[in-house]
């Protein structure tokens, strides 16, 4: 799975995965080429006071070294971090293969300009992309296979499945093999109960749809891989509603595969075209989803600006984006630290509310 330098693999005996991080400890699933001792799979570690100093995080996904291990406790230490193949930000998740992208094809419906807004962000992660369209059921066949070909239009394979019906399961659980896959959508698409038909013992809440939004309710919090039956992990992500459009306006093209196909076989006049009104550009042209790309352009040029005028303004206002195109500024939410404790988070003992203090810091909620 990942290739390891063989004067690292000399050093320490122990590797692992961390598959979840709470507070100062780190759970790491054992490699299965590990030398261990009473085929205990997994250890609690602590992050060795060398790699504090050094300034060495550990993120969930990262491959550690264990020296140390105490099997009756089940503990550890970790002495050593591999070099991450990838790291993604939000969430944060160290050596990732593959976004998930799920979204549903009713309940609610499929919005393509919504589906358009994940689709750009998850390709601005650069890592492959699997697209997942939930609640099959809920629809006929004719509909479905009218999506499918629209969906292949825009340059996406995307597997149909129903989490509730046991449809395709099996499908994505092949695509899925000994990777490390991030699951990512909006909420109330199905993520969690998708979850749990891949991975029985993962237990995720399952939201119902509230009401009015036909948006289940933001129920998954932290970050934590599951291991897949047939070999690889799986992680699950805070649902988020409203992806930022913060990359650079001259990279937009890239993430949209109609452009980036014609990009590939001609090139535009101008080497720096914007793909608007500038003569000789290949990209303009008749396919569907050229009104989006000039939409997000438009967003992510307000973007830039708005950091160039004021390079502190992110810290304290998020840019909203209307589907007109408008722009608006919204302060944003004080830090957690300073928001009012609810009476239920008080009675939470000590333990509880450093373990959620750490998950707040790997999140910046505000930020889905
Ligand atoms: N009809 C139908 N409903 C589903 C399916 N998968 C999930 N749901 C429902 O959609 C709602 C939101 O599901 P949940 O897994 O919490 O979504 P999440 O917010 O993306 O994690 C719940 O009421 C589920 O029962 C499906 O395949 N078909
Ligand atoms: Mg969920
Ligand atoms: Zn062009």
């Amino acid at each position: 799975m990942i290739a390891l330098a063989t004067e690292i693999t000399d050093q320490w005996q122990l590797w692992g995965t961390v598959v979840a991080v709470q507070a100062n400890f780190y759970q790491v699933k054992l490699a299965s080429n590990s030398d261990r001792l009473n085929n205990i799979d997994y250890l609690l570690c602590t992050r060795r006071t060398r790699l504090k100093k050094i300034g060495q995080k550990v993120m969930v996904g990262d491959y550690v070294a264990i020296e140390e291990p105490d099997w009756q406790d089940g503990r550890g230490a970790i002495a050593d971090v591999l070099s991450r193949k990838t790291e993604l930000q939000r969430p944060p998740i160290a050596n990732a293969d593959l976004m998930l992208l799920v979204f549903a094809l009713e309940e609610p419906k499929l919005d393509p300009w919504q589906l358009s807004r994940f689709l750009v962000q998850t390709e601005a992660t650069g890592l492959e992309l699997c697209l997942c369209l939930n609640k099959c059921d809920l629809i006929c066949e004719s509909e479905q296979k009218q999506w499918q070909a629209r969906l292949t239009s825009w340059g996406y394979n995307a597997v149909l499945i129903s989490a509730i019906q046991d449809y395709g399961i099996d499908n994505l659980l092949s695509r899925l093999q000994n990777k490390i896959a991030v699951v990512v959508g909006p909420s109330g698409v199905g993520k969690s109960s998708l979850i749990n038909k891949l991975i029985p013992d993962a237990n995720l809440r399952v939201g119902r749809v509230s009401g009015k939004l036909q948006r289940g309710r933001h129920t998954t919090r932290h970050v934590e891989l599951f291991e897949l039956p047939g070999g690889g992990l799986l992680a699950d992500s805070p649902g988020f509603n409203q992806p930022t459009i913060n990359y650079n306006p001259a990279d937009l093209a890239l993430y949209f595969p109609e452009a980036r196909s014609r990009l590939a076989n001609q090139s535009c006049q101008f080497s720096d075209c914007l793909h608007r009104d500038e003569p000789n550009c290949v990209v303009r042209g008749d396919w569907e989803r050229y009104q989006y790309y000039l939409d997000f352009l438009d967003q992510a040029i307000a973007f830039h600006k708005s950091q160039q005028d004021n390079p502190d303004q992110e810290s304290s206002v998020k840019l909203k984006f209307k589907r007109s195109g408008k722009v608006s500024y919204e302060p944003r939410l004080a830090t957690k630290k300073y928001r009012r404790r609810s009476r239920k988070k008080k009675q939470q003992n000590l333990q509880e509310l450093y373990s959620d203090r750490s998950i707040n810091e790997l999140y910046d909620e505000e930020n889905y």
